[in-house]
């Protein structure tokens, strides 16, 4: 009649087991619950004024009915019908109709008011939807997020635990590198030391050997002499000669020529003017203190600028340096 419906849950509404649901209810849902309240109001308001009118139609139907037999017994007596009482009730009557037609104008109110609280009500509602409706997503969203926050956490565990690995691993090749490189240091300086010995034993061996030459030398006063079993260049013949702790024979008397002499081979000495054509040189930077030249030579035919000894004149001849010959090498003597 009135536009308004109890909620299911109303009609359901059990004090002794609900009264937290409906507390929550209320919370949850104040509009409605204010619906409700001015629809409980307005069917009091109606009851009321039924009430009320129907008093007055009693009144008015069965009251005067007294009034109506005291006027006609006025008429008929003339004598006992009062006129207050009857200006009273009709006043009371006014007073209630009055009081009736303020409580409808107040229902009217209310039912409008229900309305409008419907309407918002609906907008409420369909607002509310929509909230749950973002909630919805927004919890999916965070679930979603919960899950990728879940698998980076397993990803950088497992990344933490190969970072420790790694780090494990650099630790033990550090130690390892370490142990290496000290293994290393010792290995060195046994090297050293057996080199040490070594030389110190090829010493021993070169003053073991007759006259205090290696084994392959030829003393002579205070030098030893090698004579090479192939031939090879000038240049070649020196670095032989460098290899072994020597140098090409420098020869600064007639007596060491003679015991070079005696190899019986055209030999390279350590004689030469590649540095500047005529000047001639002893590869150990000594002077010429004797000239032993073949009459003619040095004659620099064809670029002539390295000398060997004849044996058979027991002179030098100045040749090229890239011809091959046997050579000497002269070492001092070690006692
Ligand atoms: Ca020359
Ligand atoms: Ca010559």
């Amino acid at each position: 009649m009135m536009g308004f419906e109890l909620d299911d849950s109303l009609k359901t509404y059990n004090p002794g087991k609900e009264s937290h649901r409906t507390v929550t209810w209320l919370k949850e849902r104040p509009f409605r619950a204010a619906a409700v309240c001015l629809g409980v109001l307005c069917v009091v308001l109606l009851t009321g004024i039924i009430i009320v009118a129907g008093h007055h139609n009693h009144a008015a139907v069965e009251q005067p009915t007294p009034s109506c037999n005291l006027i006609g017994e006025q008429v008929q007596l003339g004598t006992r019908c009062n006129l207050t009482d009857l200006r009273r009730e009709q006043t009371r009557n006014k007073n209630v109709t009055k009081e009736r037609d303020q409580l409808r104008i107040t229902c009217t109110n209310l039912i409008q008011e229900q309305d409008l609280l419907g309407t918002s009500n609906k907008y409420l509602t369909k607002e509310m939807n929509q909230l749950q409706t973002i909630n919805n997503n927004l919890t999916q969203e965070r679930d979603l997020l919960q899950t990728s926050n879940n698998n980076l956490s397993e990803e950088m565990y497992q990344l933490q635990t190969i970072n420790n690995n790694l780090t494990q691993e650099r630790d033990l090749l550090q130690t390892s590198n370490k142990n290496l490189t000290e293994a290393m240091y010792q290995l060195q300086t046994i090297n050293n030391n057996v080199t040490l010995e070594r030389d110190q034993l090829k010493e021993l061996q070169r003053l073991s050997d007759g006259g205090g030459c290696l084994a392959g030398w030829q003393p002579h006063g205070a030098s030893c002499y090698f004579l090479s079993a192939e031939k090879k260049s000038w240049n070649a013949s020196r670095q032989d000669c460098q290899d072994k702790d020597a140098d090409l024979v420098v020869i600064h008397s007639e007596e060491e020529q003679n015991f070079i002499n005696n190899f019986c081979w055209s030999v390279w000495i350590g004689l030469h003017d590649m540095e500047s054509e005529s000047e001639w040189k002893w590869v150990d930077g000594s002077p010429m203190k004797l000239s032993l030249w073949h009459p003619g030579e040095p004659n620099n035919v064809g670029n002539e600028d390295c000398a060997e000894l004849m044996p058979e004149s027991k002179t030098w001849n100045d040749i090229p340096c890239s011809w091959e010959r046997h050579w000497v090498c002269k070492s001092v003597k070690r006692n």
